[in-house]
């Protein structure tokens, strides 16, 4: 049998997943079981690179953890760990450090977007957060990495580092590619739509949650900035808000702009905005449930944990052990 390509993609703590988390990465990794042999981590190294709060930070991993497979994920069939439990990411970030250069980093756009907004005391660690970034692909010797568009320029750096690492020390790395197969979708913040939703925004009202309930669901998109126009029709450029909420129950009902361009003919915003609600609340219904379930069921997640954790750590640790070597790193016989 052909051996199967892998998979990696991961996933920050940073706040609970958002629809738009799920509508453009999540919903998709589910769907690459089926195809691919999958690893799905739970960033948490990647989350403090901006300051958090210690007791929410350990909460929403586990949380995370949950959630993770509460949308489809099979932690018998995919390898789901948490990243600070497999400390060889850390080490190839140092090794991978030591070979990427600061010009590669500066030209980030994520770096430039999310520095602006931590004000004057900017973290090392958000300035190398590509390099993590990296270090975690390469540990598992990805073929593929599913990402949104806001993602590929860290997947074409990674690439680039481990292109030159190969070059210069000899073959070690798989150079992985970014994968937009399954075409994800991106969803834009409600209060601000031209903006990427983000699950860390400060104002609640600009994203929902997959854990929101109805109501609040409800409340969010009935409050979703929109023109005046009072037409609903596609148009990105012109009408950001008014898009974006069909671009949302598009990727609920899976039909396309003009189908719902044709079913919302004639009717006001308030209305759209009450039968986007409900979809949405709708279809996240059991997943809430399902939710609900593996939270309460510590043991599960604490055994799935401490397996992922013991997996993860055993391949990555022969890749890591690999670069050491290549780099002159000694390794004395324990
Ligand atoms: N709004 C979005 N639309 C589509 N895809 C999105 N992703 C994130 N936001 C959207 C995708 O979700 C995956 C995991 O993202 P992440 O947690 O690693 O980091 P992020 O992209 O920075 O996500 P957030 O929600 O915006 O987090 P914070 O607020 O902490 O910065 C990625 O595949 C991403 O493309």
């Amino acid at each position: 049998m052909e051996k199967r390509k892998i998979a990696y993609s991961a996933i920050q703590p940073s706040g609970t997943f958002t629809i738009g988390n799920y509508f453009g990465a999540l919903k998709n990794w589910v769907k690459l079981q089926d195809d691919f042999d999958c690893l799905f981590c739970i960033a948490n190294l990647h989350a403090i690179t901006v300051p958090q709060v210690a007791a929410e930070l350990r909460k929403r991993t586990y949380e995370s953890y949950a959630l993770l497979l509460a949308t489809g994920i099979n932690p018998e069939e995919s390898l789901v760990y948490v990243q600070s439990e497999v400390p060889a990411h850390s080490e190839l970030c140092w090794l991978l450090n030591c070979t990427t250069y600061m010009g590669e980093l500066s030209r980030m756009t994520q770096y430039k977007d999310k520095s602006q907004r931590q004000g004057k005391n900017i973290r090392v660690g958000l300035f190398d957060y590509p390099v993590l970034m990296a270090a975690d692909i390469l540990l598992y010797q990805a073929n593929i990495v599913p990402v949104g568009e806001d993602q590929k320029q860290h997947v074409e750096l990674c690439r680039d580092i481990a292109e030159r690492f190969n070059n210069t020390y000899g073959n070690t790395f798989t150079l992985p590619e970014p994968y937009f197969g399954l075409a994800g979708k991106k969803i834009n913040s409600l209060q601000t739509p031209t903006k990427k939703m983000s699950k860390s925004d400060d104002n609640v009202n600009s994203y929902v949650s997959l854990l929101d309930n109805k109501d609040t669901i409800i409340r969010k998109f009935k409050r979703a900035v929109t023109d005046s126009d009072n037409r609903i029709i596609y148009d990105r450029e012109n009408k950001p808000g008014i898009s974006n909420l069909i671009e949302i129950y598009s990727c609920v009902t899976d039909k396309d702009n003009d189908q719902i361009e044709k079913e919302f003919e004639g009717v006001g915003y308030g209305d759209f905005k009450l039968a986007v609600g409900e979809s949405v609340a709708n279809h996240l219904e059991d997943l809430q449930i399902r939710y609900k379930e593996f939270l309460a069921d510590k043991s599960y997640l604490d055994k799935m944990m401490k397996q992922g954790a013991e997996t993860a750590q055993s391949v990555a640790y022969r890749t890591l052990s690999k670069a050491r070597r290549r780099l002159g790193i000694i390794e004395i016989k324990k």
